[in-house]
């Protein structure tokens, strides 16, 4: 990687270096290694931010959104433009492998030009009105100022699918995203900028979590998406709330990929591979919970394990690695520890489970007891965020559902079967946002909605139409001639 790049902030249409303290970011495979530098923005930044913002609302709110989409459109065109090198940065700044950056950052593009494209399909609706002579439309307009909180683990996927539909429906926006990925940020931040977007419409400042506070308490915000930690989510939602200030909240998961007696095991193992350790399980829709049926349970692990042997844990830029740190020593530590712990509370190691190196982990298997002891395990129970995979044994498919359901998260769920029947009642019988039968627990298309049942999801759901319904609030016309 070359000389560390210098971070701006983007406020009020132009690029600053920021008054606060010293932030950036540093590449968690390579310890020492800088990736980005830069200072804070300090409070009066934000502050800035959001006057920028409140000032631009009404001209981007009366601008036609084909032409707000427009701009989005020439967005995606530069991010994908930069596709390579941003995804090698990403790779740099996060951990996930060079494949999975690049694919990330296409991806980033892909949501942009998806929403890009919102005045190309209905916006509103007309009833009938009990009246002689009138109509009754609904129409939808913006919140105004959203504040938009984004996390480490999809530096630019995550801010696209919140920053494109908020700006697309007419809202500007004051953006902090996670302090361990400035860099990514400060990419698509200039993308949007570049595209020529008004200034004040995307108002970007980097700091501490601590600025997230300055966020939900400003005076000036009408709106706020929020991706992260279920206790940072709540608290955040909790205050936004107390001043009425409707909040969109993706929080955590505790996802299951339910491998039933009738399933192709090849194809489970892999696609239970791919959702468990792809990324290092830094996915909010990572498989941490394995339900196997008890017939199977032997040869599928057989073949997890074979599947394993094969999957090069190392520097994520170098070819041929399958998988990267965490995304920090910090973080790889506590994930050690709780792994360990999992096994004081009875679990068995079956694979995996060495300490930490620096942000290193090995993809870890611990087969959990049967019967409620293993349902209160914390390997069971807590998403511990990154390539650690609870195994649990079942008879039979009622008790595998029950498995998967347990606890109060409800994002994303797997299920293998051959059965057409069985693949239809987990439809209703798991209580999940997002049910895939026969492919792994992870994924997102632009284009459907994404997001948790139970407490994994807080307000509406993002991406697809959907997001629409979280950036707009509607007004009912009854229109008399
Ligand atoms: C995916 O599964 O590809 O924070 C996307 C997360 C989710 C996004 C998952 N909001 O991991």
């Amino acid at each position: 990687m070359s000389a560390p790049i210098t971070l701006q902030h983007l406020i009020n249409g132009t690029w600053r270096e920021g008054a606060g303290d010293a932030i950036g970011s540093s590449n968690p495979a390579r310890p020492g290694e800088v990736v980005s530098v830069g200072r804070a923005a300090s409070p009066a930044e934000v502050d800035q931010a959001f006057a920028a913002a409140r000032a631009a609302a009404p001209g981007w709110a009366r601008m036609p959104l084909q032409a707000r989409g427009e701009l989005l459109a020439a967005a995606a065109t530069i991010v994908e433009s930069h596709a390579k090198e941003w995804g090698a940065e990403l790779s740099a700044e996060e951990g996930k492998t060079l494949a999975e950056g690049v694919g990330e950052v296409t991806r980033a593009a892909q949501v942009l030009r998806y929403q890009s494209e919102a005045a190309h399909r209905e916006q509103g609706a007309v009833f009938a009105s009990p009246r002689a002579g009138e109509q009754i439309l609904v129409t939808h307009k913006p919140l105004g100022v959203v504040g938009v909180i984004t996390p480490f683990n999809f530096p630019i996927a995550i801010p696209a699918w919140k920053i494109a539909p908020a700006l697309v429906y007419g809202n500007t926006v004051v953006w902090k995203p996670a302090s361990a990925v400035p860099l990514l940020a400060y990419r698509l931040a200039s993308a949007l900028h570049q595209a020529g977007l008004p200034a004040g419409v995307l108002n970007l400042v980097m700091g501490p979590s601590s600025m997230g506070d300055a966020i939900v308490d400003h005076a000036d915000l009408d709106g706020l998406t929020f991706t992260g930690s279920t206790g940072v989510g709540r608290a955040l939602a909790g205050r936004a709330a107390s001043r009425g200030v409707p909040m969109q909240a993706e929080m955590g998961g505790k996802n299951a990929s339910v491998v039933l007696a009738d399933a192709d095991l090849d194809l489970a193992a892999e696609q239970v591979l791919f959702g468990a350790f792809r990324s290092t399980g830094q996915k909010c829709t990572a498989t941490s919970r394995l339900v196997l049926d008890r017939a199977i349970a032997e040869p599928f692990l057989e073949r997890l394990r074979a599947r394993l042997a094969d999957w090069p844990v190392g520097d994520p830029q170098t070819p041929g690695v399958a998988m990267g740190p965490v995304i920090s020593a910090r973080a790889a530590s506590t994930i050690a520890a709780s792994t360990q712990q999992a096994v004081e509370q009875g679990a068995t190691l079956l694979l995996g489970g060495e300490p930490a190196e620096g942000a290193f982990l090995t993809p870890t298997l611990l087969q959990l007891p049967d019967g409620d002891e293993g349902l209160e395990n914390l390997a069971w129970t807590e998403e511990l965020f990154g390539p650690v995979l609870a195994v649990r044994l079942v008879d039979g498919v009622q008790q595998a559902f029950a498995a998967a359901n347990h606890g109060d998260l409800g994002l994303s769920c797997a299920v293998f079967t051959r059965d057409i029947a069985t693949a239809l009642s987990a439809v209703d019988g798991i209580d999940v946002g997002m049910l895939h039968v026969n492919s792994e627990s992870a994924g997102a298309d632009p284009h459907v909605p994404f997001g948790g049942a139970k407490r994994s999801g807080y307000g509406p759901k993002e991406q697809g139409l959907a997001a629409r319904e979280f950036f707009t609030h509607t007004t009912t016309v009854y229109l008399r001639g």
